[in-house]
């Protein structure tokens, strides 16, 4: 079924904070240019680049742009620029060269943010470029199939990370929740399942073995679609760069994990998934604790419901084991519940299902733990959902815990 036109306007839609230590280099006001719609530089070349304050008279100007070649390196470090788009700080002739746009300066004022926008049957081969829907930031409503190539920048590239700062396509069929209108597609990489629907905030990694092609196709016209999605190139050596075989991967001690086109009210669990979920562990961290998010939407909380949901229905029990789980489920290796059993004499399971959280059998969701290590997840479903049209997916909230505490 369709989604419904988004209830907030694009432009309400900010873009998430830059990593840390990032440097924001957005200019002094009156240096930066708020990114131009696509549509416009596209087809009509980059704008003409704002260099420096604007009362700087060309002679001040001649003698900056000496300076930037003979003295001033440019280490390519990520900026961010006042609109929160994040660039690369370049030369102004570099940024120009490359097809970027320049939005604020960095580097003292010798460089400028440069932002690569690129959007259907474009090749990038710049880090940190942003793939965007046609006519973006207005949204897309036609039929199409749009097209991006990304090539590595440099040899030593291994993995390139997507995020999806905005990703809004027409969700499933509501029968078996396959995606036969709006798809995201990735070829020449590691095999990524088929997406659609809602996925703001999630990523995937991608190898990078040679070219890459995004395709995102979209039939109908009564769905407001919008992308807007980052693509980070990890270079082998980085520590960015996720474990082999994990097309989601987290950093940090906590964080929340959510299947593709998770959304409580009208978001559903999608068929045909089969992917590895992994989270790196911190130094110092020995074990993993899971919960399920809070749904304020649902009388009882639909953030863990993967098979025996109907619509409309109440979330149904916990289930556990390959034999009770053998359509959809969450693999977690060794999970038991915390607090109700005794260390070293457990009985874990490692496939969860049903409609509850919970490593044991129960209509009540418990915070389940695991010791093993490295902390992965595997998420499959199969190609057929109904009855089961009430299945939602997952949303967990994940805690790693110190090496010396108790779960
Ligand atoms: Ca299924």
């Amino acid at each position: 079924m369709p989604y419904p036109k988004p209830k907030i306007p694009l432009s309400a839609v900010s873009a998430p904070p830059g990593p840390p230590g990032s440097a924001n280099s957005a200019g002094p006001p009156g240096t930066s240019v708020a990114s131009p719609p696509i549509k416009d530089y596209m087809f009509s070349g980059p704008p003409m680049l704002p260099f420096g304050p604007p009362n700087q008279t060309s002679l001040q100007r001649d003698h900056r742009f000496l300076s930037l070649f003979t003295v001033v390196q440019f280490p390519k470090e990520t900026c961010v620029t006042s609109s929160g788009d994040n660039g690369t700080c370049l030369s102004p002739p570099d940024c120009h060269q490359k097809g970027g746009f320049a939005a604020g300066a960095c580097a003292n004022n010798f460089g400028v943010c440069c932002v690569f926008m690129t959007s259907c049957g474009q090749t990038t081969r710049e880090n940190g470029t942003y793939f965007v829907n046609k006519g973006y930031p207005s949204s897309f409503n036609g039929t199409t199939s749009c097209q991006l190539t990304i090539d590595k920048m440099a040899p030593d590239v291994c993995q390139y990370r997507l995020d999806f700062e905005q990703f809004l396509l027409a969700g499933p069929e509501p029968i078996n929740h396959i995606c036969n209108y709006d798809q995201f597609i990735v070829s020449g990489s590691n095999p990524v399942p088929i997406i659609c629907g809602m996925n703001n905030g999630n990523h995937v990694y991608l190898e990078a073995s040679g070219p890459v092609v995004l395709s995102i196709t979209t039939s109908g016209t009564e769905v407001s679609r919008y992308w807007k999605i980052r693509i980070t190139q990890i270079s082998c050596p980085s520590n960015l760069k996720a474990d082999d075989g994990c097309l989601q991967y987290f950093t940090g001690i906590s964080g929340l994990i959510k299947s593709f086109n998770y959304e409580p009210v009208v978001g559903l669990h999608l068929s045909n998934q089969d992917y590895s979920i992994c989270i790196r562990t911190e130094r110092n961290f020995c074990s993993i604790q899971y919960s399920q998010c809070v749904d304020s939407a649902n009388n009882r909380s639909h953030s863990f419901t993967l098979t025996g949901n109907t619509l409309g229905q109440n979330a149904v029990p916990s289930l556990s084991g390959s034999s009770n789980c053998n359509t959809d489920w969450l693999t977690i290796p060794c999970v038991s519940n915390v607090g109700s059993l005794i260390p070293g004499t457990v009985n874990c399971v490692d496939r969860l299902c049903g409609g509850t959280l919970n490593a044991e059998s129960s209509s009540n969701p418990a915070t389940i733990y695991s010791n093993v290590k490295p902390f992965r997840l595997y998420f499959h479903s199969n190609a057929v959902e109904s009855p089961d049209m009430g299945n939602v997916g997952f949303c967990l909230q994940y805690v790693q815990q110190p090496c010396n505490g108790k779960p």
